[in-house]
């Protein structure tokens, strides 16, 4: 198949996506996005954020590039040292990923926790029950008694005994207010963002710069291969990684298209 030919755009399901096609993950994507909006999970804003991704991931070549690699395998190594690892899951999350966040959130002990920027009650129950549906026992993020300081009413409401005493928080596809007030309750924030450009990446202590679809596997499979190593190993693989390295050679790749 070429990049040329078409796939019907009323796919009802992800099968009759055709693997071989060339775009296939960027297809997969958007379906997802589709049927997440459809199911009053994802926000109609989230198509737009879902455009903005798949441009930058376009120019990456839809691939991990090395220094993403990196960036997962110390990210995965954080929440395996985390005493209370939190992942925070929004609209575009839970129709991109909910299992593989559920396997992430397994692999890693960490709670899972709903928490939108276009928060609605009916939203929220929504993302909860597709996430259950994926296999999530428990979600966080419903009983929003805790606040994040200096960020405004909505967006702040988050879980007393999850985000709000979390020590690790992974925020994918995140809005920079969020990320810079989480960074500075003195959070360790792993960030998973297409643009490293964007806020959240630059306050992000583990910027990873590549596609939802393709990180959280990835860094499920390193938190597999990590579980029986020692605190002084995940040290180690957290001291190798160089954030700024990262950022620029994201930036690098994106702006020379090699
Ligand atoms: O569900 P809600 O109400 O919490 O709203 C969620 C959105 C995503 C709408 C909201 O947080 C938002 O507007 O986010 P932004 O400011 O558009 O930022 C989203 C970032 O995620 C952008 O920098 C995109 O490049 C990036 N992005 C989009 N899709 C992907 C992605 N990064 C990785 N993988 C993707 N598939």
């Amino acid at each position: 198949m070429t990049e040329y030919d078409t796939v019907s755009a009323d796919v009802e399901h992800e099968e009759e996506i055709p693997e071989d096609h060339p775009r296939y993950q960027d297809l997969l994507t958007r379906h997802r996005i589709e049927k997440g909006v459809e199911k009053g999970i994802t926000h109609l804003q989230g198509m737009h954020a879902e455009g903005r991704g798949s441009a930058f991931d376009y120019l990456l070549g839809e691939a991990t590039i090395p220094s993403a690699a990196a960036a997962e395998r110390a990210a995965a190594a954080h929440l395996l040292c985390a005493d209370h690892p939190v992942l925070s899951i929004n609209g575009n999350v839970a129709a991109l990923v909910p299992g593989e966040m559920t396997a992430l959130a397994e692999a890693t002990g960490a709670d899972l926790e709903v928490n939108l920027f276009n928060r609605t009650p009916e939203r929220i129950e929504a993302i909860a029950d597709h996430l259950r549906e994926h296999g999530a026992e428990d979600v966080k993020g419903l009983e929003a008694d805790a606040r994040i300081p200096n960020l405004d009413h909505q967006r702040a409401k988050v879980d007393a005994d999850g985000i709000y005493e979390a020590d690790v928080v992974l925020v994918p596809l995140e809005d920079g207010d969020r990320a810079e007030a989480l960074n500075e309750m003195g959070k360790t924030e792993i960030v998973i963002d297409l643009n490293p450009l964007s806020r959240s990446p630059q306050v992000a202590e583990i910027p990873i710069v590549d596609n939802i679809i393709r990180a959280v596997p990835n860094m499920t499979e390193h938190a597999q291969e990590l579980a029986d190593a020692d605190e002084e190993q995940l040290r180690a693989i957290i001291d190798d990684f160089d954030r700024d390295a990262a950022l620029e050679d994201a930036e690098d790749r994106i702006r020379s298209g090699v």
